[in-house]
């Protein structure tokens, strides 16, 4: 069975395994916690990990290990492997740059507010480590947190003037989001593409998309969030882009069992 190494929360992972689930595709997932992803990435590829890019390092997660010992090193790489011959999901250029855009200039900033969001409240990385991986992992990442604290803000960049940053940035990708879906019910055409479920999957941080909705982690509940918190989950929940992201997760996330 295929092998997909996680950073189990993180919602380019969700990007993937939603493209596996969704074409229902056999596959192990091994979730783990920041840290870990990348050195559980740097064994499974015996030190190469795959290629960088502006968001991210080589050992970055998702990684698919083929049962054939081909690698995937990329969430976009990944969905287009679950989809296959099937090309609904990617049927043209101008669905691969929105998924492109969205990797770049959205991603990017849902993360760094959400980190923003977990790292202010005590013992709230390391629920989300309890909620999502193995007891004896998210024991250990406890007991490490203290030390990787430092570290995690500043992979991530967090500084409040990059969290305003990513505030506007947010804000501007849902509004031209919104002003696209006036013409359709879906990003591109009058079909669901990889678009429309790149938006979905990495607009979740800021919507605190609940498993029940469909998202294949657990992310922090609203109840645990401070009122700045609560206040920017309910403004982009009610967004009109915000509307759409959680309608393609209620019409188009088709979950099926994974085994761990
Ligand atoms: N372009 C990559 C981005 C993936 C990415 O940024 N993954 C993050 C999790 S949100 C990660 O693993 N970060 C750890 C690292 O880059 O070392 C993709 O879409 O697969």
């Amino acid at each position: 069975m295929h092998r997909l190494i996680t950073l189990s929360f993180s919602h380019y992972n969700e990007k993937a395994r939603w493209a596996l689930d969704r074409f229902s595709v056999p596959y192990r997932e091994e979730p783990y916690v920041p840290f870990f992803c990348s050195m559980a990435v740097a064994v499974a590829t015996r030190g190469r990990g795959g290629t960088a890019d502006r968001t991210s390092s080589r050992y970055s997660t998702p990684v698919l290990l083929l049962d054939d010992g081909r690698v995937l090193t990329d969430s976009t790489d990944i969905a287009r492997f679950a989809a296959g011959s099937d090309d609904s999901l990617f049927p043209n250029d101008e669905v691969e740059s929105l998924v492109d855009h969205y990797g770049d200039q959205l991603g990017p900033y849902t993360r760094m507010l959400a980190y923003w969001h977990a790292l202010r409240h005590p013992g709230m990385i390391e629920q989300l480590a309890a909620d999502n991986v193995s007891p004896r992992q998210a024991w250990l990442f406890r007991t490490l947190m203290p030390l990787a604290r430092s570290n995690l803000k500043r992979f991530v960049n967090l500084t409040e003037a990059s969290r305003d940053k990513a505030m506007v940035r947010i804000r501007e990708e849902f509004d031209a989001t919104a002003a696209r879906l006036e013409q359709s019910d879906y990003l591109y055409g009058d079909y669901f593409t990889a678009a429309d479920l790149t938006f979905a999957a990495l607009a979740s941080p800021v919507l605190c998309t609940t498993s029940e909705e469909g998202y294949g982690a657990v992310l922090p509940s609203r109840d645990a969030l401070d009122s700045e918190g609560a206040e920017l989950v309910e403004e982009m929940r009610a967004h009109p882009a915000g509307r759409f992201a959680l309608r393609m997760y209620a019409e188009e996330r088709r979950r099926v069992l994974r085994i761990r």
